[in-house]
């Protein structure tokens, strides 16, 4: 076998060896976050129980990133007082084109992993409770198991919550109707969650595709150009 062919070879095996890594995809994560400050400590404000109750569903009270408010009209003490985490609703925006990321991750290709992470307190804790994405709803929205810090899988969950539909949220806008809630743009997700904590800390953590960089592209199709020339010679050789 002479030299040259010995290289083609040599090169072929090389190439066959490198392309299948080099083709495989690789993954990247994105995060978005909002804080706020722990029960008791919370902002809590107290609305006289006089006057028209109606008038308090515009009050939203800022804690951090979180906005908290009374979803419907106040009947009883709890719902006067907005922050004590009792009859109280709480929404806020994860924006992950904030993560220099996101702009790596290939957004029409599936997610590999969906991460939801929130700390809640208060007086009380119930089971019945959720935090939702907007466009999703509440039906099957992540209930929380205790109070404190809760980790939740959110790739297949259940019903509307799984992969496709989290990635089209994530895609598109969303409008809640209501200036109590958030907006969410391409890139954001409105969440809101309620109605017995307060909400101390929200994450969501996607991973996905890579998107590919021109120099791995390039790569790759020198790597094709070398395989193709290889064969070439080899073919030459042989006859
Ligand atoms: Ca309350
Ligand atoms: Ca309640
Ligand atoms: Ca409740």
């Amino acid at each position: 076998m002479g030299r040259r062919v010995f290289s083609s070879v040599v090169l072929v095996g090389l190439c066959l060896c490198w392309l299948p890594s080099a083709a495989q995809a690789e993954l990247v994560s994105v995060s978005a976050s909002v804080t706020g400050v722990a029960y008791p400590n919370g902002p809590w404000l107290e609305l006289p129980q006089t006057g028209n109750p109606t008038a308090y569903l515009t009050t939203v009270v800022l804690n951090g990133g979180f906005r908290i408010f009374r979803y419907n009209e106040p009947i009883a003490p709890e719902d006067f007082r907005i922050g004590d985490g009792i009859n109280e609703t709480s929404a806020w925006l994860l924006d992950f084109t904030q993560d220099p990321n996101y702009a790596l991750l290939d957004l029409s290709k599936p997610f590999t992993a969906i991460e939801l992470v929130f700390t809640i307190h208060g007086p009380t804790f119930d089971p019945t409770d959720n935090v939702s994405i907007g466009d999703l709803g509440q039906a099957q929205a992540p209930m929380p198991t205790s109070f404190g810090t809760n980790v939740v899988d959110l790739m297949n969950y259940s019903g509307q919550y799984n992969e496709a539909t989290i990635r089209a949220s994530l895609l598109g806008a969303y409008d809640p109707g209501d200036p109590r809630f958030c907006y969410a743009g391409p890139g954001q997700l409105s969440m809101s969650g309620g109605d017995d904590f307060v909400i101390e800390y929200a994450r969501i953590t996607i991973t996905g595709v890579m998107i590919p960089e021109p120099g791995s592209m390039a790569l790759l199709a020198l790597g094709l150009v070398s395989l193709f020339l290889g064969r070439r010679v080899l073919r030459f050789k042989s006859c």
